[in-house]
């Protein structure tokens, strides 16, 4: 296999942040583990050291909750520089944890693990996949109970943390309904670490916490928490990704399942597709979220729009209608598609999830374009993210406008993605 030009250097990030078996996304901003960078890691990981890949995952699933949800962080070993910490979140879990989950990449991960295993020959490979499948499977189950009780085809997030994409201007108006109040003190750690004009504003927080609040006061119980929510997206992103998982679940069970597990799958799988299927806006050339509270679209651009092509197969309107609006979104940018596009009035090129670039959200929007038949516009987007890293170093994310490295430097997901992508 040839090695890329800062292929050592992307594996020493990954030896750098671990910590025994799981990976910190990077030293003192985030010091536990979360829920989908360890899932990229894993990837990251199964290029190059399965048994570690492996690692990865099972480490991830010690914090997985008897109702088969798998939390946002799971803190295996104290640390103060980041808030909130597990004291605030008052789960009561044997490992702590915080209360949320994230985007369901486990499944995804899961199948390039196994099928690295099977490539290498990996020792006690089909024990461990298995194990993993039966916690990636209980934890769909979860997905599906919990956050999709009213049968939509769409899961829900009821915490912007839980998208992955905490202060995107697709929560702006949901969000806004949230109170500021809090009965927890709020002692940001972030700003310590990285300028604050990059990260969430401070009402951002507050709203963040006053909804950590309500869930704990709801004793984390999945029923009381959605009649609580004053915070409930059904989100394409998250479902996008769920499905798709589930598609890779599929395929495990092929050789790994019993027939009820693969009937079961397929039927997660129908409900997931038909769910999005819906969510499409040819007027928009993407697909939406809909906010559960007021009952409408949320039409604001984000690259939320685009992730369902890691789960459907588009028609060819759709396909030319979506590739189209990509390439809107690339114009004039130097790397990869943003997070929002320049052309919206919330474009913020430095500021979190409002505009930069993200390494992980390009690797599964290319990962979709090539799903969907478009090969050249993926490999072309890969360059200029592998090319990003290549100048400013495996960073949190990118200004789009510049290709600035911004954000928390060393990067865990940022070193998994430059290997997956630069091959
Ligand atoms: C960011 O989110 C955390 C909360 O989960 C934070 O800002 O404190 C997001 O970018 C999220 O997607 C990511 O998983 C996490 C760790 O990299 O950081």
């Amino acid at each position: 296999m040839t090695m890329l030009p800062r292929e050592e250097a992307a594996r020493a990030i990954l030896a750098r942040n671990d910590r025994g078996g799981y990976t910190v996304p990077t030293d003192r901003l985030y010091p536990f583990q979360w829920n989908w960078d360890s899932a990229f890691v894993a990837i990251g990981f199964s290029l190059f050291d399965v048994d570690r890949a492996y690692r990865e995952l099972e480490r991830l699933t010690e914090g997985q909750w008897d109702d088969g949800m798998i939390p946002h962080i799971v803190f295996h070993a104290p640390s103060d520089t980041y808030f909130p910490g597990p004291d605030v979140w008052g789960t009561r879990h044997r490992v702590p944890t915080s209360g949320i989950t994230q985007p369901a990449v486990f499944g995804m991960a899961l199948r390039h693990v196994h099928e690295a295993a099977l490539a290498t020959g990996t020792a006690g490979a089909t024990e461990r996949t298995k194990a993993l499948f039966k916690a990636a499977l209980r934890s769909h189950r979860w997905w599906l109970n919990a956050r999709d009780p009213e049968g939509l085809g769409l899961v829900s997030i009821l915490h912007p943390w839980e998208s992955g994409s905490d202060n995107s201007p697709a929560w702006d108006e949901a969000l806004a309904r949230v109170p500021t109040t809090t009965t927890t003190t709020i002692r940001r750690k972030d700003t310590g670490h990285v300028d604050a004009s990059m990260r969430p504003r401070d009402e951002d927080y507050q709203r963040f916490i006053h909804l950590v609040d309500t869930y704990r006061d709801c004793g984390w119980n999945p029923e009381r928490q959605w009649a609580a929510a004053p915070f409930k997206v059904a989100d394409v992103q998250m479902t996008a990704i769920l499905a798709r998982s589930t598609a890779d679940l599929m395929h495990l069970a092929e050789t790994l399942g019993t027939d009820e597990e693969k009937a079961e799958l397929s039927r997660m799988h129908d409900r997931l597709r038909a769910g999005l299927a819906r969510r499409w806006r040819p007027d928009l050339s993407r697909f939406v979220n809909l906010d559960l509270i007021s009952g409408r679209d949320i039409e604001t651009p984000t690259q939320a729009g685009f992730i369902p092509l890691v789960a459907l197969a588009l028609d060819d309107g759709q396909r030319t209608a979506i590739v189209a609006e990509i390439e809107r979104w690339l114009a004039g940018m130097f790397a990869g598609v943003p997070s929002t596009p320049s052309f919206s009035p919330a474009f913020e090129p430095k500021r979190y999830w409002r505009g930069p670039v993200w390494a992980v959200i390009n690797w599964l929007i290319c990962d979709g374009l090539r799903l969907n038949g478009s090969e050249d516009l993926a490999r072309r987007i890969e360059q200029t993210i592998v090319q990003a890293i290549e100048s400013a170093g495996f960073c949190e994310y990118f200004d789009p406008t510049t290709g600035e490295g911004l954000g928390g430097d060393t990067f865990s997901w940022t070193a998994a993605a430059y290997m997956v992508l630069g091959r």
